[in-house]
């Protein structure tokens, strides 16, 4: 057992510079080491590297009813039988909207230099549009207070996939107005928070919400509609991101940053040789197409136009523009890789599927391919010419127990950060312009149609009790962010 060493012990067998899990007991109350002449060499990251955290309002708030909270999509799919793994919903969650202050305190004791929470739409507008509901925007408006009380920079997300139900009862993503409402609602926001809050991201993940919501009908609303209707949905939630960064620069305070969080699919050459890096470049842009390439080039590529045939989406040339607005970063969220090798058809590249048996975490999609961190940042850095990119998400699932003493040693989630680390730190030191990361998640909480089955905090949640546990991988993560770096 680890606790049976002291740090100095520790540090004899394994050398100073290796990362002690100061938390456990006999551990704790021991400063960080410092290197000895035969440690190899740190692996730091730059000065004011942003390490933070991330949650969604759906996914930790709790209080769906209070304060004049209107229901959303996903209240409405969660409450449906047969949907959610064991018919968990989001109704308590984490109860973060109450408990918020003791949360902001986890953070601080991680030293988290920043967190990623998401502003739920339905709080302000229950509607989706009309009258704003400013109860509901006073809970974000104190959540900052106390973020910036501590020391920690909100980074604010405008839609985490709690739409209103009532733009979903009017058509929802398949409607255009759709679009408009967001950007309606997210210059609202930005013209309150933007005194306070710095960084707004438009959209999270419109890969998933659009393709696992209303193609696989996995995630609320739980559509299965026609290659045609996904595409114009698709072309709906870019064009809402468009107009949404037209009306934060019109709405927000002079020198408010815009981006977005998107999980590009992150394509890895099969092996690190010129042709297959040459390859998964190609492939990045081409399997991001109707995503991030829209966004970062203003225009869908031949290919994707060609591909959708008759089933393209109807767009008009103002569209393109307003998708096509410039960001001022981007944010990708990045779990598992796409391999890519290089192929002779007339593409030059072709995706190669994941054997059975290669290793991933709970969530069985979830591969463990640390080298995704180096080629996601890298390539979209290199395709797009970006010159501020976050880690918006990161992290892992695993099958978390509450040990007797009383910790939680998810060894497999800190062996996860550890290799993905490894690999962002490989990125930034070759130029990669990545200025902070954003660990998924802060706490165990509501993971969508995996129920709360499936953790993927650094603190464990009782849900019973709401009690919050740092788990090892909080440890890991807390040394982390005290040395800059791994090692
Ligand atoms: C992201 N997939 O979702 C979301 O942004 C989070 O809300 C979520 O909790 C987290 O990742 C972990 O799942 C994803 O199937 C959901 O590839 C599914 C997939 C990817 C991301």
């Amino acid at each position: 057992m680890l606790n049976r060493f002291s740090r100095r012990e520790f540090a004899k067998l394994f050398g100073s510079a290796a990362i002690v899990p100061s938390a456990l007991p006999a551990l704790a109350s021991v400063a960080p080491a410092t290197h000895h002449t035969a440690a190899p060499a740190p692996q730091r990251f730059p000065q004011g590297f942003l390490w933070g955290s991330a949650t969604a309002s759906y996914q930790v708030e709790g209080a769906v009813k209070e304060d004049g909270r209107g229901p959303s999509i996903w209240d409405t799919f969660s409450h449906t039988p047969g949907k959610t793994n064991n018919g968990d919903t989001g109704d308590v969650a984490d109860d973060h909207y109450h408990r918020y202050k003791e949360d902001v305190q986890l953070m601080k004791a991680l030293g988290l230099k920043t967190y990623r929470f998401s502003v739920a739409w339905p709080r302000i507008f229950p509607q989706g549009k009309g009258t704003p509901n400013s109860k509901g925007l006073d809970f974000y408006s104190r959540l900052v207070d106390e973020l910036l009380a501590n020391n920690i920079q909100p980074y604010c997300t405008l839609f985490h996939w709690d739409l209103p139900q009532a733009l979903e009862d009017k058509g929802g993503w398949q409607s255009r107005d759709t679009s408009e409402a967001f950007a309606n609602y997210a210059g609202y926001v930005a013209q309150h928070l933007s005194d306070r809050v710095k960084h707004f991201m438009t959209l999270n993940e419109m890969r998933s919400f659009v393709d696992i919501g209303y193609r696989d009908g996995r995630h609320a609303p739980g559509l299965k509609l026609s290659a045609g209707k996904v595409n114009q949905v698709r072309h709906h939630a870019v064009l809402a991101h468009g107009l949404g960064v037209q009306a934060i620069r019109a709405h927000a305070r002079p020198g408010t940053r815009v981006g977005i969080a998107e999980n590009a699919n992150s394509c890895v050459p099969v092996i690190e040789t010129p042709e297959h890096i040459v390859a998964a470049a190609k492939a990045y842009r081409e399997t991001n197409a109707g995503y991030l390439t829209v966004i970062m080039e203003g225009r869908y590529t031949d290919a994707y136009l060609a591909h959708a045939g008759a089933d393209a989406p109807k767009f008009t040339p103002e569209d393109l523009k307003a998708i096509g607005s410039p960001l001022d970063f981007v944010g990708i969220n990045i779990y598992t890789p796409q391999y890519v090798r290089a192929d002779d058809s007339p593409a030059g590249y072709a995706l190669v599927p994941m054997p059975a048996s290669f290793p991933h975490m709970m969530s069985s999609w979830l591969h463990t391919g640390p080298e995704a961190l180096y080629w996601s940042p890298k390539l979209a850095s290199e395709l797009w010419g970006i010159r501020e990119i976050y880690i918006t998400e990161n992290g892992a699932s695993s099958s978390d127990v509450l040990a007797p003493d009383g910790h939680v040693y998810d060894t497999d989630r800190v062996m996860y950060l550890r290799s993905y680390l490894t690999q962002l730190h490989r990125a930034v030191r070759e130029g990669v312009p990545v200025k902070g990361y954003f660990c998924w998640s802060l706490m165990d909480n509501y993971e969508w149609a995996d129920g709360y089955a499936y953790r993927f905090g650094i603190h464990y949640v009782d849900f019973k009790t709401q009690k919050r546990t740092p788990k090892l991988s909080a440890h890991f993560y807390r040394e982390v962010i005290a040395r800059n770096g791994l090692a």
